[in-house]
């Protein structure tokens, strides 16, 4: 069972005019900004009680993130379920028959292995599971 939302993902045209809004408006607080050169993303995460938001902001026009800001406009990109053992989970939905986007679990933001799941399924939500790297601060 996935036990939290890990983070909510948003894709943004530029982290320096998405973050104040974030940060002074709403109050949350800056964990950090890091860039996920395999993902063509810098992201920054903003802290929610035990989850976070991470502003996705596209490091090339490559990027998927890209496009998909071109596509549909800047917002929700993705929902990130933290999970204990993703390779668990990614061979419990594909013996269900469902698509994943990453048969394997690749490395995202602080070293946490990811997975996407095909969005038709999930009634067009591209949903992330998420493995952090046990640190033992992330509860
Ligand atoms: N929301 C809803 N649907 C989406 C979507 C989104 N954000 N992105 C893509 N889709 C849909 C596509 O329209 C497509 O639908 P059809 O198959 O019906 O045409 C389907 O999902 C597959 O998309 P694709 O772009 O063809 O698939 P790819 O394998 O090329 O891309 C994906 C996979 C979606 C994961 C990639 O495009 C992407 O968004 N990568 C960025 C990942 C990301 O946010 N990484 C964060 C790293 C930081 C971290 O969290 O650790």
């Amino acid at each position: 069972k996935p036990h939290k939302i890990d983070h909510i993902g948003v894709a943004v045209k530029s982290l320096e005019h998405a973050l104040p809004f974030y940060v002074d408006h709403l109050n949350m607080a800056l964990e950090g900004i890091e860039e996920v050169e395999s993902e063509m993303v810098k992201v920054a995460f903003l802290r929610v009680g035990e989850s976070r938001i991470e502003l996705l902001e596209p490091t090339s026009e490559e990027s998927p993130v890209a496009k998909f800001i071109e596509k549909r406009g800047e917002g929700i990109h993705h929902i990130a379920l933290g999970v204990h053992s993703i390779n668990e989970r990614i061979k419990d939905l594909k013996n269900d028959g469902i698509r994943m986007l990453n048969e394997q679990a690749k490395i995202g933001a602080g070293g946490a292995k990811i997975a996407f799941i095909h969005p038709k399924p999930a009634s067009g939500v591209l949903y992330e599971l998420c493995e952090k790297r046990a640190t033992g601060e992330d509860k």
